[in-house]
């Protein structure tokens, strides 16, 4: 995951003159001493629902990953920068780690692992308002030993002033972190703590240069972009196992037109996600407009079809077409 041209995370200020001649990094802008910054890999993780999405949304300031209220969102490790004076992190936003039910929850797993395999610090979400369980002590467990770690106690709205503080206790206890920080990502940027933890995975990584360019807020390409905030609205939609059974993939753009494919598991739940004279799948489409113009900086006509493809969260064929 780490960027060409360099030996990998964790580089000293002894490593740097090599590294400088091993060519810049993706970005090539540099500030501080000698031209070089902070910068480095942050994952954020913790179980499903934690708030792990929001967060990367507000301390990168634009929305990269889409968010619910319904857990294992996020299915694919997602790069949210923050840029600042002085430092470039790059946040790797992961699925939530569960016990996995499908293939798909075995590779969301994976996911998790294999972003924390290569970064140099770890935020691990524990939200404010659940107690700490078996879940959030088997992610500790599988944290490298070496591995820089930071608390964030999400959600600090939906709890009292004096939860809170036994919180901050309670989880100060868990483990040897840098920090235990309490945020709120609900408002976005201005949020309780988010500055504030910005800074301190700022200061926490080790000097390098900027791996992108300044403006850059995401790895994802637009497509994927316009596909995940097609599901979000999907997903927004329909309840029980449904919003698992949810898959998206823009085929085209023809813009205006963009051609969607919406992906569910069995014929019973087309029906269910397209509606009564199709007012299901009108509303998805409004639902996920303005984000994509807002996107693609322009009217576009969301062209979405729903598909069948049979258990595809339990098909390594299925999985792999889908981008699994
Ligand atoms: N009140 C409040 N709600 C929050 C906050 N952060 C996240 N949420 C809500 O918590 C729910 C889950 O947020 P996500 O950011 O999608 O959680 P996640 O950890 O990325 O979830 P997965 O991708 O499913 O693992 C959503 O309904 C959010 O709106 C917060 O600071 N305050
Ligand atoms: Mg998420």
């Amino acid at each position: 995951m780490t960027a060409p041209g360099l030996a990998g995370a964790g580089m000293t200020e002894a490593g740097m003159t090599e590294a400088s001649a091993a060519g810049g990094g993706a970005g090539g802008v540099a500030d501080g001493i000698g031209g070089w910054t902070r910068s480095g890999f942050v994952a954020l993780v913790g179980r499903p629902n934690a708030g792990k999405s929001t967060l990367t949304n507000a301390l990168v300031g634009e929305k990269v990953a889409i968010t619910s209220s319904k857990p294992e969102t996020t299915r694919r490790q997602i790069r949210g920068i923050i840029d600042r004076p002085g430092y470039q992190v790059v946040l790797v936003d992961t699925p939530g780690l569960h016990r996995p039910r499908t293939l798909l929850g075995q590779r969301l797993n994976d996911m998790v692992r294999e972003a924390l395999a290569d970064v140099d610090l770890a935020v691990v979400c524990l939200p404010a308002d659940q107690a700490i369980g078996p879940g959030d002590r088997f992610l500790l467990a599988a944290l490298a030993p070496g591995l820089a770690r930071v608390a964030a106690v999400t959600k600090t709205d939906k709890v009292t002033r004096a939860a809170l503080a036994a919180k901050l206790v309670e989880v100060d206890a868990l483990a040897d972190w840098r920090a235990v920080t309490p945020v709120s990502a609900a408002g976005g940027p201005q949020g309780p703590g988010v500055a504030e933890l910005a800074a301190v995975l700022g200061a926490a990584m080790p000097l390098g240069p900027r791996w992108y360019p300044p403006g850059q807020a995401t790895d994802l390409e637009v497509e994927d972009r316009i596909a995940e905030l097609v599901r979000e609205a999907a997903i927004e939609r329909v309840r029980d196992e449904l919003p698992h059974s949810v898959a998206v993939v823009v085929d085209e753009m023809d813009l205006p037109h963009i051609h969607v494919s919406l992906y569910v598991e069995r014929d019973s739940q087309k029906g269910i996600v397209i509606g009564r004279r199709g007012a299901g799948l009108k509303a998805i489409g409004s639902r996920a407009r303005p984000g994509v113009e807002a996107l693609v900086g322009r009217r576009v006509f969301l062209e979405i079809h729903v598909k069948v493809a049979k258990e595809w969260q339990r098909d390594p064929k299925a999985l792999g077409r889908l981008g699994f």
